[in-house]
């Protein structure tokens, strides 16, 4: 016996720098502390005309205020892990534990099966012993094209994996790959040998259940009978088929989920996530291990913010720092028993052993049958699946809910982010795309908030306050909506109307405003540039902010009133954009991607109209005074204005310059311009 046997798998630092963070969180915090202050003891006579539009300023700042504690206590205390694989294996190498991982895809028009049967191959080829590892493919599309594309992966994998393990190929979607190779040795071959599994069509029909046992790893095709009179519940419906089929197949104690146009970037996370669960003082309580979500595409100054770099190297560690990440879908390890609903109790220990014989009694066609009846799509009717089994069901965002479940039932969760990311994807390429996703995020989050199981009610005594906290920064996105749109319009307008709503440059209460303002943007400069961004990137990222805020949240916010009030179809049909072949090359140019009309750009349009009126106004005003009180007076409400017209800047290159298809349609242009003089009428007589 070594004398490392008792050592840990993984160690856990504390993130350097929190003096700091708490010195600047103080220095807010006394700067907002002056802002209410002045609010409170210079609230207008009930005479006067601005009264109100003060009291709604007042209470936005109060709901940024809120929102700001919370986004500090996200960060607060991030903790980042690290693992010891060498100790893994050296003590556990001949026990490791079988793997089931899940690959879910449902439409083979928008997830092509190249990509999918590229992320199959890269998951097959983890560096992991091969029997123990078992590949599911649920394809809710039930497409010919998918299941014949994974035929074609399960005789290529016979060539690709070797070739991997033999010549430490990373990363190991071939399609990743080959894009990046630099000739090595025996590529030629390979190549080849790729080309053929782009030939594929076939006429012949698929099975519902297929099963394919002859490779290893053993690589399992499961397309879920469907019919109109059963609810199929999307992809929490199919990873729960995908539970129930796997625990008759293999039955690993261990699930990878993974959405199928994210690769594994790093053959070595499967064994990363088992340092976790197989430490011997900590490892038991672990229910889940989350690694984030990387993005493949992404450009140098990220237009459209879809880097999420900040929520993934900051916020998330801030969460396992508070208690343990939420789980956000895909690049996830569950244990299979915190997916089936089991608590967690002190007594729990995992047995490795237990799991490792496979069931192998059974013949193909015997299993076969038996799967066909577990993924038959009355199975689930009166049984706990979707409600206290599996995932969660009746929830855009079902991932999120699913795991403070589970952390509600006293697992802890663990998030992962090693230098070479495990998991990488692509972020959105268009405005429209980006805007549709973070409205369906944030619907759902909001949706989680306003339910019994918010964290506060659900959570109740159960996991940390300062956890329950931490989820509020996601599952109030959309709650974000209304504050936001108060401060883009109504200062704006009484400034065109001659309300002055903040403190005059002269008087010193000013000081509080520009304080806050600046140090909390330098902050955040700070940080986006700490994580790997550029200046233009963080400033697109602002832009991104603002544009998410008045649209995403603002109708995910709607959707969701609506939907309480009985209207269950969606009011705003949001129409996502088929994709042209000049959108990559805009996207990589970083030209903002319009092209179609949707109720969301016109909002975009209008905000930005409105604001340029107002600004315009304003600087009239202060032109034609000579005793400079109208600047005096004005001067922040100017300021506020201009820096608006400023990030939106790329909507009036759209809108009125530019002239090639991915500008702004016309009737939005039409639209945007009435609905903003509109506005500017009514807040002047
Ligand atoms: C993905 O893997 C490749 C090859 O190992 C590596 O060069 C690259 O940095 C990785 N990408 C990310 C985002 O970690
Ligand atoms: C910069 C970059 O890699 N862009 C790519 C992102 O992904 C899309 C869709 O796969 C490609 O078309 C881009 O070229």
């Amino acid at each position: 016996m070594a004398k490392d046997d008792n050592l840990p798998l993984f160690a856990t630092k504390i993130a350097k720098g929190r003096i700091l963070f708490q010195f600047y969180s103080l220095l807010i915090f006394v700067g907002i502390c002056f802002i209410f202050v002045y609010r409170l003891s210079h609230i207008p006579a009930k005479e006067e005309p601005g009264r109100w539009a003060w009291m709604g300023l007042f209470f936005s700042e109060l709901w940024f205020s809120f929102y700001w504690f919370v986004t500090t206590v996200v960060r607060w205390n991030p903790i980042y892990r690290n693992t010891f694989k060498d100790r893994l294996s050296h003590r556990y190498e001949k026990a490791l534990p079988g793997i089931d991982i899940f690959v879910c895809t449902a439409d083979p028009v928008i997830e092509p099966p190249v990509m999918v049967i590229n992320t199959v191959l890269s998951v097959m080829a983890y560096d992991y012993p091969p029997e123990k590892l078992n590949v599911y493919l649920s394809d809710d599309g039930g497409s010919d094209l998918t299941f014949y594309a994974m035929l074609e992966a399960s005789r290529f994998c016979k060539i690709w994996l070797p070739f991997c393990k033999k010549f430490k190929v990373e990363p190991r979607s071939p399609e990743a790959y080959f894009r990046t190779a630099v000739e090595p040795l025996g590529e030629p071959v390979m190549a080849k040998e790729w080309s053929t599994v782009k030939i594929l069509i076939d006429g012949r029909e698929s099975e519902a259940v297929d099963i394919q046992g002859q490779t290893l790893p053993t690589l399992v095709y499961l397309s879920r009978e469907k019919r109109p009179q059963y609810h199929h519940h999307f992809k929490a419906g199919a990873m729960n088929a995908l539970i129930r089929v796997s625990s008759r197949i293999s039955n690993s104690p261990i699930i990878l989920n993974v959405d199928c146009d994210m690769y594994s970037n790093n053959s070595m996370s499967v064994r990363d996530a088992l340092c976790f669960f197989m430490d011997e003082e900590k490892g038991n309580e672990v229910g889940f291990i989350q690694f984030p979500q990387g993005f493949e595409n992404l450009t140098k100054n990220d237009v459209y913010g879809g880097s999420l770099n900040v929520l993934m190297e900051l916020e998330m560690p801030g969460f396992d720092g508070n208690g343990g990440p939420c789980y956000i879908g895909t690049g996830c390890f569950h244990r299979r028993e915190t997916l089936s609903g089991q608590e967690y109790s002190k007594i729990y220990k995992a047995d490795w052993k237990r799991w490792s014989n496979r069931s192998v009694e059974d013949s193909t066609s015997v299993l076969e049958e038996t799967c066909k009846v577990l993924a038959s799509c009355s199975y689930e009717e009166n049984t706990q699946w979707g409600k206290e089994m599996g995932l969660k069901y009746d929830c855009t965002v079902e991932d999120v809910l699913t795991g403070v479940a589970i952390q509600c039932r006293g697992w802890r969760s663990i998030y992962f982010n090693p230098e070479r990311k495990g998991f990488l994807g692509v972020a959105p390429t268009t405005l429209l795309q980006s805007l549709v996703q973070h409205k369906r995020w944030s619907e759902g989050d909001f949706h989680i908030f306003a339910s019994r199981h918010c964290p506060f009610v659900l959570g109740y005594k159960k996991i940390p306050l300062k956890l329950q906290l931490t989820y509020c920064m996601n599952l109030l996105w959309a709650a974000n909506c209304l504050a936001t749109l108060y401060y883009v319009i109504v200062p704006s307008l009484c400034l065109l109307r001659g309300i002055s709503l903040f403190p005059e440059i002269t008087n010193s209460w000013v000081l509080a405003f520009v304080f806050v303002i600046i140090v909390h943007r330098a902050y955040s400069l700070g940080e986006f540039v700490w994580f790997g961004g550029t200046f233009k990137g963080w400033w697109n990222d602002q832009r991104m902010w603002l544009y998410k805020r008045t649209t995403s949240y603002f109708f995910g916010f709607l959707d969701y009133i609506l939907k309480r009030l009985g209207f269950t179809n969606s009011a705003f049909v949001i129409t996502t954009k088929v994709a042209d072949d000049d959108v990559s090359q805009r996207y990589e140019q970083e030209v903002m991607e319009f092209g179609t009309s949707s109720p969301m750009f016109t909002i975009l349009a209008t905000l930005a109209l409105l604001n340029v009126l107002c600004f315009v106004s304003g600087l009239k005003r202060v032109i034609a005074d000579v005793e400079t009180l109208v600047w005096e007076q004005f001067a922040l409400q100017i300021l506020l204005c201009g820096l608006l017209v400023f990030i939106n800047l790329p909507i009036y290159q759209g809108l009125f310059f530019r002239k090639d298809v991915a500008s702004l349609p016309t009737s939005v242009a039409y639209q945007s311009t009435m609905f903003a003089l509109l506005a500017c009428a009514i807040a002047v007589y």
